[in-house]
C-alpha cells in the first residue's frame, strides 16, 4: 500500500484535494512534504500537455497512481449513464484521453462522479444498464491502455445506486469485466457500512482504489474514523494499492499534508507500507 497525496491545476477552495497549481508547484511541494505517490484530478487530459506531466512526476520521484475525472461531470455534464447516446460517447472519448495519461504508470482512472445522477422518473435497471454498457467500452479501453477503472462505491447523498460494497460486488461479478475494480472512500463507507472491515474482507481481489479521509473530509486523524480497521482489513487482504487522500485543505494545505502522513505513518507497519 502507498499512501498518495492529490493535485490538481484548479479547485475551488472546500473541494477535497490537497495541491492547486501547477503541475510543478503541486510536485515540488508533494515531494518536500514526504510523498512518493500522487492521484492528480484532471479536467481534460486532451488539454493538458501530458509529457510535461509525466516528466515533472519523474523529476520529483512522484509516481501517478490515479486519475480523479468527476470534473467534466460538474463542468460539460459528460456521464455514462446521460440519457443521451452522445453525451455517453463522448464522455467514453474523455475518459480514453485520461487513461493515456494513466498508461505509463498503469494508473488507475477512476469513475466516481461520472457515473453520473438518476433523472427523475428514470428507472434504476435503466441507469445500471448504461452504466453496464458503458463501462464494458471502458473496460476493453483499459485493456488496450493497460489501466485499471476504478468504480467508485458512493454514499446516497451522492450516488443513486450501487451505495455498498456488496451492491458493487455483485454489479462487478454480474458483468464480469476484466480491468474494472471497485474503489473505495472511507467517508463514504462510514456512512453506508456496517462493519467496514468484514465489508473490506469481502470485497477481496476486486478492491482496487481506496480513497482516505476523516469522516468530516478533514485530513485522517482530526475526528474519529477508524483508520485502524480499515489498513488491517486491506492488509489482510493483501491490498497493493494507493491510499490517495481525498481531503479538504484545511486548516491550510501544507499542514493537512503532513498531518496525514504523518498520522498515517504511525498507524502502519512497515509490512502495510511495502508497496
Ligand atoms: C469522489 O471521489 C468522491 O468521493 C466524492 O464524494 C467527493 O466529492
Ligand atoms: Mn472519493
Amino acid at each position: 500500500m502507498i499512501i498518495a497525496t492529490t493535485g490538481a491545476l484548479a479547485a475551488d477552495p472546500g473541494d477535497p484535494i490537497v495541491y492547486r497549481g501547477s503541475y510543478q508547484d503541486i510536485c515540488a511541494q508533494a515531494e518536500e512534504d514526504g510523498y512518493r505517490a500522487i492521484e492528480m484530478h484532471i479536467e481534460d487530459s486532451a488539454q493538458i500537455d501530458r509529457r510535461a506531466l509525466w516528466q515533472t512526476l519523474a523529476d520529483h520521484n512522484l509516481r501517478l497512481t490515479s486519475i480523479g475525472t468527476g470534473a467534466v461531470f460538474f463542468s460539460r455534464g459528460y456521464s455514462l449513464t446521460n440519457p443521451d447516446a452522445a453525451i455517453r460517447k463522448a464522455c467514453i472519448a474523455h475518459m480514453e484521453a485520461h487513461m493515456q495519461t494513466a498508461q505509463p504508470y498503469g494508473a488507475v482512472v477512476i469513475v466516481g462522479c461520472v457515473q453520473g445522477r438518476l433523472a427523475s422518473g428514470q428507472a434504476p435497471e435503466t441507469f445500471l444498464q448504461r452504466m453496464a454498457d458503458s463501462l464494458f467500452h471502458l473496460d476493453v479501453l483499459a485493456e488496450k491502455y493497460g489501466v485499471t477503472i476504478g468504480l467508485e462505491i458512493m454514499n446516497r447523498f451522492e450516488s443513486d445506486v450501487l451505495n455498498t460494497i456488496d451492491e458493487g460486488i455483485a454489479f462487478l461479478k454480474a458483468n464480469g469485466f476484466a480491468h474494472t475494480k471497485l474503489h473505495l472512500d472511507t467517508v463514504h463507507m462510514n456512512i453506508e457500512e456496517t462493519r467496514i472491515g468484514d465489508a473490506i474482507r469481502r470485497g477481496g481481489a476486486l478492491i482496487g482504489h481506496v480513497h482516505l479521509a476523516d469522516n468530516d473530509r478533514w485530513y485522517p486523524g482530526h475526528a474519529h474514523y477508524d483508520f485502524s480497521e480499515t489498513l488491517r482489513a486491506l492488509y489482510d487482504i493483501h491490498y497493493t494499492g494507493a491510499l490517495a487522500l481525498e481531503i479538504k485543505p484545511y486548516p491550510d494545505v501544507r499542514t493537512a499534508s503532513r498531518l496525514s502522513l504523518s498520522y498515517l505513518q504511525g498507524l502502519m507497519t512497515p509490512a502495510m507500507l511495502q508497496v
